[in-house]
């Protein structure tokens, strides 16, 4: 039975293409494009899930959403030992860690940055755009930078010891973390004065399975 992956173009789901080609598994491809003007997913997505969100798989009568959930169950039910550390080992609770903290910790900040930089440059009547703006930097220079910048060195410094998320190979949790680091390179202030994340994103974006995955997906270019 052939894995059907809701696909929104630009989007989380291309983590789960990526994990699908590093498996080596047949997929199909069900495409949603964006709303160009508001970035929003189309409503077709709802007819799939509630939440009208991507990504979301189906696997003969399963359907799941949420991609750590996706990226856990396909490495559990296919990995056949691939791509998640063995039970009970310091590895694997890294990898729980980091398949958690990737949307759990790190994608709200990053999001909200997106957010309240909308704010501060998106079209508003005249009268309201001083103190649209007002808002919008405050909480940006107060709250959500420092955050990101808080991230940013607690993973630079994580990585120092080992090359991957959960240890010395590469995991499933590699995959999961990915969107929030491009996200982060693309607007979130990551660049070369955090050597051992710029090197993680290289070394992703060398593996055959990650371009695969990108010719399969479409164009890939996150919002700044
Ligand atoms: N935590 C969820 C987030 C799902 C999500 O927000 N997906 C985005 C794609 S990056 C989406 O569908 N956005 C379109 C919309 O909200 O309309 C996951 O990791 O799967």
């Amino acid at each position: 039975m052939t894995i059907v992956v809701h696909h929104l173009n630009n989007s989380r789901s291309q983590r789960v293409l990526w994990m699908l080609e590093e498996l080596g598994l047949p997929y199909e491809l069900k495409r949603y494009q964006r709303d160009p003007a508001t970035m929003l997913a189309p409503p077709e997505l709802r007819a799939v899930h509630p939440l009208g969100k991507s990504p979301v798989i189906e696997d003969g009568g399963l359907k799941l959403a949420e991609s750590g959930a996706i990226l856990e169950y396909l490495a559990g039910r296919y990995g056949e030992g691939r791509l998640a550390p063995a039970a009970n080992t310091p590895e694997r609770l890294r990898y729980t860690y980091w398949m958690h903290y990737a949307e759990g910790s790190l994608m709200p900040p990053l999001l909200m940055k997106l957010v309240f930089k909308r704010i501060e440059s998106g079209p508003m009547p005249f009268f309201a755009r001083p103190i649209a703006r007002g808002i919008a930097r405050r909480v940006l220079g107060t709250f959500v930078e420092p955050n990101i910048a808080r991230h940013l060195e607690f993973m630079e410094g994580e990585l120092a010891g080992r090359p991957w998320f959960a240890g010395g190979e590469f995991s499933a949790a590699d995959i999961q973390m990915s969107f929030p680091l491009e996200a982060a390179a693309a607007r979130g202030g990551l660049d070369r004065s955090r050597p051992r994340l710029m090197d993680f994103l290289e070394r992703i974006h060398a593996r055959p399975a990650y371009r695969r995955a990108i010719e399969a997906g479409g164009p890939y270019e996150l919002l700044r």
